[in-house]
């Protein structure tokens, strides 16, 4: 297979609701589209989901559009690829840039499912037709506003619910939503807002029966997380750290946690996503399908992987209007009974709907890659 060309959707939705992380707040979705067609006029599709500031992880929008553009596009352009599973090799020489790597390979993920008229869950070899979710919920101003939202979000279907937390705006939250849901399957994510000094706000997390607490310390640190582990009873969850799979083996090795946030845009893509679930499953890691604030495209990709037998836990996988007023692909994502229907269609299984997507669209850029070619 060859690709003749790609586009590159600049977008930018508003979310329903500002997110607040403990490193910052987000009031939109800005991400980039990309669209890589084939030689047959296939097109495929998936999202950037790096975000304005490198604040996540290293990358940003920018940075990883100009990977995408000098280096992972023309590395397409001039080479013929006969499984999807090839590009991950095409891209190792490139370091880091995980995102963008993920990015370009996921739309030729797409393209291949399409092609070969397969769904990409079941290209990947993932059986559930269904999936059970939780929801990601954001910093809020008081327990009270925190206590409203997290029982909206159980009324509506959700089975697991994560709060976002850092010192002292942690404890009262967390023991707020547990005195009024005593058996919800809760858990907190700090995004690296904790360091060993503050042991004993994390040691009193551990009395709230949590099913994980997530990156609480910095995210290249394995070894303070190994520390931890071994002082508490909650398992540790690593987000940040698990750029590859050689992050996962070094955290598994070390003690450093119990659990994997996986997310297919921060390991490069679907190729070490897989990898990454085998070892999580053969060496008892539990590993659960994280999220990036992700549109339709994304969402469906989400969807396909934590479709696969590995995933046992609930994903960071939400329906489209947990985030959006509206989504950009059709059917957009809907909860039923707590449930989220794996697409059967061909690939990603779900339409990009370009009369919405025009109205959240900044610019649009068409790079031709089959220069020389007949
Ligand atoms: O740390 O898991 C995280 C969103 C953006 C960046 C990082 C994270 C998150 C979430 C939201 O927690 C997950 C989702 O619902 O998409
Ligand atoms: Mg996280």
């Amino acid at each position: 297979m060859y690709f003749q060309r790609a586009r590159l959707i600049r977008v930018e939705l508003p979310l329903l609701n500002p997110f607040k992380t403990s490193y910052g707040e987000l009031k939109n979705k800005d991400f980039y589209i990309i669209e890589l067609v084939n030689q047959d006029g296939i097109c495929g599709y998936s999202e950037l989901e790096a975000f304005p500031l490198p604040d996540y992880t290293e990358e940003t929008l920018e940075t990883a559009i100009q990977i995408i553009k000098q280096h992972l596009l023309p590395i397409i352009a001039q080479n013929d690829v006969s499984t999807p599973e090839e590009v991950h090799q095409l891209f190792a020489w490139i370091q880091g840039n995980e995102m963008a790597k993920a990015a370009v390979e996921l739309a030729i993920w797409d393209v291949f499912a399409k092609a070969k008229k397969k769904s990409l869950a079941s290209m990947i070899g993932a059986t559930r037709k269904s999936l059970t979710v939780g929801v990601s919920i954001g910093i809020q101003s008081d327990s009270t506003t925190l206590v409203k939202l997290v029982e909206e979000y159980v009324d509506a279907g959700y089975e697991r619910v994560k709060l976002k937390i850092k010192p002292y705006k942690d404890i009262a939250f967390i023991k707020a939503v547990r005195e009024k849901f005593p058996k919800l399957s809760l858990m907190a994510d700090a995004n690296s807002a904790y360091n060993k000094e503050d042991f004993s706000l994390l040691k009193e997390l551990d009395e709230y029966d949590l099913e994980m607490i997530e990156q609480p310390f910095g995210t290249k640190d394995f070894v303070d997380h190994a520390w931890l582990q071994k002082q508490m009873k909650t398992r540790i969850c690593l987000d940040e750290n698990i750029r590859s799979l050689a992050d996962v083996k070094q955290a598994h090795i070390l003690g450093s946690c119990q659990a994997i946030n996986l997310k297919l845009a921060r390991v490069g893509g679907m190729f070490e996503a897989l990898e990454i679930a085998k070892y999580c499953t053969k060496n008892d890691l539990l590993v659960w399908c994280g999220g990036m604030l992700e549109a339709g495209i994304g969402r469906a990709h989400n969807v396909a992987l934590a479709a696969r037998t590995e995933f046992n836990f609930p994903g960071d996988i939400s329906a489209s209007n947990r985030y959006f007023h509206e989504d950009i692909v059709s059917p957009a994502f809907v909860l039923e009974r707590g449930r989220l229907k794996v697409p059967e269609g061909y690939g990603i299984g779900v339409e990009v709907d370009f009369d919405t997507l025009q109205k959240y669209t900044k610019t649009i850029e068409e790079i031709l890659l089959n220069r020389g070619r007949s």
